[in-house]
């Protein structure tokens, strides 16, 4: 069910738990501000999740309140793991869920990375 990106953030999600080390994970990534891991439910034949270390809700939450140099860390990473799964030609797609209308579901801002393969008009 899709959240409101609105609410307070709540340790008890699913990436929260991911993050601690609760939940396994494929991890294709690691830095002090990022894990990036392969989503469970996978919609391109390369689809992996980048999502930041810190305790933010949504892209919204996470432009408000994030710190430059978390803000920079996580868009760098993102453009790192494209390029380390060799994916800048023939090219990606980024998709960050907002919110109910949006269609995110987790709580814990993540950017999908689609890719390894001809993406249809939508995915996520
Ligand atoms: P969104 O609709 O943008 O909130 O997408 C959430 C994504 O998270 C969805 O593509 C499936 C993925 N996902 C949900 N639970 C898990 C999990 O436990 N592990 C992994 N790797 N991915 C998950």
């Amino acid at each position: 069910m899709a959240i409101d990106a609105t609410q307070p953030y709540d340790d008890s999600n699913i990436f929260a738990k991911i993050l601690r080390g609760e939940i396994p994970n494929k991890t294709v990534y690691e830095d002090e501000h990022v894990l990036a891991f392969h989503d469970i439910a996978p919609q391109a034949p390369i689809h992996i999740l980048v999502i930041p270390k810190g305790a933010y809700v949504s892209w919204d939450d996470f432009s408000a309140r994030a710190s430059e140099a978390a803000i920079a860390g996580f868009i760098r990473a993102v453009g790192h793991v494209a390029r380390e799964q060799g994916l800048v030609e023939p090219g990606y797609r980024l998709l960050a869920n907002v919110g109910g209308h949006g269609g995110q579901e987790v709580p814990h801002l993540h950017v999908h990375l689609f890719g390894g393969g001809p993406l249809g008009p939508m995915l996520a």
